[in-house]
């Protein structure tokens, strides 16, 4: 029997590449964001391969996140892998500087999103007894850099998150993967900096950065992994890249 996954953020970067590997894969999904017309699109590229089916929620949105989930037919609520994937960074400043809406963007988004989703989620792997959830955190969680605090506490809090989680879950069958990227080429920097493209390249200049099919495999490995190991934790980096804002440049 196919498994089912639920990949939120699956509209752009790692969630998309993910949700194109699980479907190679013949995992079923069910991809979530808040662009429909993009989900419209992935959903009619890779029903060629699996049966998808699609959520439109902002996970900031409590009452939505639960309602929408709930709102799936019980052949689909037998999940078998949840990838709390979506995310992003809104802005970089100081603490004096920085702006409220962006912090507010950020920790309701990557933290309170994140729990909200694996809230609605978890009953329904504690019903059948299995499950694994695999949270997209970031070096940023790991690493504190300037300018950075405020993603970097939302990811630092994914990071304790996924370890209160498999406290919790490992007793129950439910595996819990923690997996932490460095600089991954997506529209992330283009969301961080508010649509301005050449801020955004520039992020990316002088070095090979990981794509984000390159994180796709990690989790696809994770999840792959057999019953008797759990991935509890990957970090990734680029190539040139030896912490979270030290890359080697050419
Ligand atoms: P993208 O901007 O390409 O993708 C972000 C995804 O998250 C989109 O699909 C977006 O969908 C979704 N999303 C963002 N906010 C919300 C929200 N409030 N509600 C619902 N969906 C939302 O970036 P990445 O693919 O790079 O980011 C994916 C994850 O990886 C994030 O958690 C990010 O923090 C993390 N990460 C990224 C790294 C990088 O260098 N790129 C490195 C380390 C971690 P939509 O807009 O349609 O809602
Ligand atoms: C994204 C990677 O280092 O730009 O989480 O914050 S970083």
């Amino acid at each position: 029997m196919s498994r089912i996954a639920l990949i939120t953020g699956a509209t752009s970067g790692i969630g998309r590449a993910t949700a194109e590997l699980f479907a190679g894969a013949g995992i079923d999904l069910i991809l979530c964001g808040r662009r429909q017309d993009r989900l419209d699109e992935i959903s009619a590229e890779l029903s060629a391969k699996v049966n998808v089916t699609t959520l439109v929620f902002d996970v900031r949105d409590k009452g939505a996140v639960i309602a929408m989930i709930g709102s799936l037919p019980d052949d689909w609520k037998n999940i078998d892998i949840l990838v709390n994937n979506a995310g992003n960074a809104h802005g970089m400043g100081s603490l004096d500087e920085g702006d409220t809406d962006d912090w507010d963007a950020m920790i309701d988004g990557n933290v309170k999103g994140l729990l909200y989703v694996s809230k609605a989620v978890i009953p329904l792997m504690l019903q059948k007894g299995a499950g694994h959830i695999v949270n997209i955190s970031s070096i940023a969680g790991k690493q504190t850099y300037v300018n950075g605090a405020v993603y970097c506490a939302s990811k630092a809090a994914v990071e304790v998150l996924s370890e209160g989680m498999r406290l919790e879950l490992t007793q129950h069958g439910i595996k819990v993967t923690n997996v932490a990227p460095g600089a991954v080429e997506t529209e992330f920097s283009l969301v961080r900096f508010k649509g301005d493209e050449n801020r955004a390249e520039k992020v990316y200049e002088g070095f090979d950065p990981l794509q984000a099919s390159d994180i796709a495999d990690a989790i696809l490995y994770a999840v792959n992994a057999p019953s008797r190991v759990t991935i509890a934790d990957i970090t990734i980096l680029a190539g040139a890249q030896s912490a979270a804002t030290t890359i080697h440049r050419k």
